[in-house]
């Protein structure tokens, strides 16, 4: 069974927000258009307490219950099974949906019989690769959807490297128009 996994569609990340992803909000219409090949549709949501070390490395973004850290206004949201939670922890970045502290992300795919996992959201090169290789690592079959991807680039090509890593990885890195219903 394959899966899609939505990472951090959240207003923080999206242009007005505290760390904005260049057209961040150009994932939300492909992320909504590929929902219903799936089966089972979850999410992760970066979810990060008020004083975190994460913030000595970043703007504050996507602190517990503000309006920054909900998800993008326009993102589907009705089809969502399940919402991992991460970087909820006063020490730790919680780059990966993997590091989910709401419930254990691992677990829940393998009790669900996903053996393929398909990544979209943001950002392409912090938490999208940190999620898509530990996929990779754990055994899923796992895709990255590039149309549905944007990266932080904070230096110039980050993203498209961050795409060379995942695919030198094994992750297969796959167009949002290529995805079957099967
Ligand atoms: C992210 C930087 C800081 C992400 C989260 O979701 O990619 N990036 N926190
Ligand atoms: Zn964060």
């Amino acid at each position: 069974m394959k899966a899609l996994l939505i990472v951090d569609v959240q207003n923080d990340f999206c242009p007005g927000g505290t760390l904005a992803v260049p057209e961040g909000d150009k994932v939300v219409p492909v992320i909504n258009g590929i929902m219903d090949l799936f089966p089972l549709v979850i999410a992760s949501k970066d979810w990060h307490p008020k004083d975190t070390v994460h913030f000595k490395k970043w703007p504050p973004h996507c602190v517990q219950d503000t309006k920054g850290a909900d998800f993008h206004p326009k993102l589907d949201t009705s089809k969502l099974k399940k919402v991992f939670l991460k970087g909820t922890r006063n020490k730790d970045d919680g780059y990966s949906a993997f590091e989910s502290t709401s419930a254990n992300l691992a677990e829940f795919l393998k009790k669900e019989q996903v053996d393929e996992l398909y990544v979209a959201g943001l950002a392409t090169d912090y938490c999208v690769k940190a999620t898509a290789l530990d996929a990779d690592k754990l055994g899923f079959e796992t895709f990255v959807v590039e149309d549905a991807v944007a990266a932080v680039n904070a230096k110039p090509g980050d993203g498209e490297k961050a795409l060379k890593a995942m695919a030198r990885a094994g992750v297969t890195l796959i167009s949002s128009n290529e995805i079957s219903k099967d």
